[in-house]
């Protein structure tokens, strides 16, 4: 693989890949990204300019992505619309990136003939309850709750049709709730640890029992490019590091971690539909192609997240204001 387009990659998840890559590979990386109120330049900043080129546009663009894909030999395909307080505000941008998106982004490949990897997530499969001992296995039934997971679910549905329809060369990768530096301010942990700094109090959404599994990004990436270079054509491989904690705990241990009381945030208004449980069963991946996570310790990714986002405030700050007007307006 010398040659990689990375969809979405001025995001969390894609930004991290691009620098992941271009620290532990020889290949060299285009990143295409709409730059969506999502995305963020500065998580490009200090890549080299011999090795990264960052095009400015849309995975909809279908002429543009035909271009691109032309010449590249895999696509990584990060670019969705992410946040599903969002999709339940305005779900129509999910319809358009996730599924028409990943419907252009395959009729290229498929004309080309170039090597894809599909990213999606474990929400595709719904929730589980909180006493099931049952794990989201590649068996587990897809039984999406929000327009954002039900757009995922089609997409990795367009995927598997054009696999075996047309003998498209592509993996995918579900895998759970990521952590670590350059995420968004809307997601949990971020927003948690930027309203401490701010000198506000962290907002639990309900009682705050609802269990995300949690995974570093790093370990995702690594698994990703593992599945790229040694996954089987057509397969679906499950990532995930068994970090399964409630919402409550997380926000706890970020209080902790920051030296405050651990009591001192607020419940503020649920999610409609809140999906209450997600663990992932990565047997398949870590048995078939030996794949292991580094950050095994939750405490101390959570500890390097918070130091990150000390230190990265010009990084966060433009994006903070807007994001807590939008939540405040939810009494979020
Ligand atoms: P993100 O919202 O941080 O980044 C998404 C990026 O896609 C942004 O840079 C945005 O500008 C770009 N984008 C949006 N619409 C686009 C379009 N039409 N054309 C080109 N670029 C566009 O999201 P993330 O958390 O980095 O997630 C990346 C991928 O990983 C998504 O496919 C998501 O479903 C999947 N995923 C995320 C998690 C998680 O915990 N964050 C877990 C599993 C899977
Ligand atoms: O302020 C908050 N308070 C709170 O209790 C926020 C923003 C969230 N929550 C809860 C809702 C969820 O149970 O925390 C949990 C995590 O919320 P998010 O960070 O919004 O993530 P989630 O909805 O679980 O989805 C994430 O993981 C799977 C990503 O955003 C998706 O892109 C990915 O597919």
């Amino acid at each position: 693989m010398t040659s990689i387009l990375i969809t979405g990659g001025a995001g969390f998840i894609g930004s991290n890949f691009a620098h992941w890559v271009l620290a532990n590979t020889d290949a060299t990386v285009t990143v295409l990204d709409a730059m969506t109120y999502a995305a963020n330049e500065a998580s490009l900043a200090g890549l080299p300019e011999n090795r990264f080129q960052l095009v400015r546009g849309s995975v909809c663009d279908a002429d543009l992505v035909d271009e691109l894909v032309s010449r590249h030999d895999a696509v990584v395909h990060f670019a969705a619309e992410s946040h599903n307080d969002n999709s339940l505000d305005g779900p129509a941008p999910f319809i358009q990136t996730n599924i028409v998106g990943t419907f252009i982004l395959l009729q290229a490949v498929r004309k080309h003939d170039v090597r894809l990897h599909h990213i999606s997530t474990d929400e595709v499969y719904g929730d589980l309850e909180l006493d099931d001992p049952a794990k989201f296995t590649p068996q587990t039934r897809y039984n999406p709750s929000s327009p954002y997971s039900a757009s995922k679910a089609s997409s990795d549905l367009l995927v598997r049709a054009w696999v075996r329809s047309f003998g498209v060369q592509a993996t995918i990768s579900n895998c759970s709730n990521n952590y670590g530096p350059r995420q968004h301010v809307e997601k949990l942990i971020p927003r948690q640890i930027t309203e401490i700094l701010e000198g506000r109090r962290p907002k639990l959404y309900g009682a705050g029992l609802n269990v995300r599994d949690w995974i570093h990004v790093d370990d995702h990436n690594s698994a990703v490019w593992t599945i790229l270079e040694s996954g089987r054509l057509g397969e679906t491989y499950l990532i995930g590091a068994d970090g399964e904690l409630d919402n409550k705990t997380v926000i706890e241990l970020i209080l902790e971690l920051m030296g405050q009381p651990t009591d001192a945030y607020d419940h503020v208004n649920d999610r409609p539909g809140h999906d209450l449980r997600y663990a992932i069963d990565a047997t398949m991946l870590r048995e078939e192609l030996g794949w292991q996570p580094e950050y095994t310790n939750f405490r101390d990714g959570l500890a390097a997240t918070i130091d990150w986002y000390r230190n990265n405030e010009s990084w966060w700050r433009p994006q903070k204001a807007a994001t807590e007007a939008a939540y405040a307006a939810k009494g979020q």
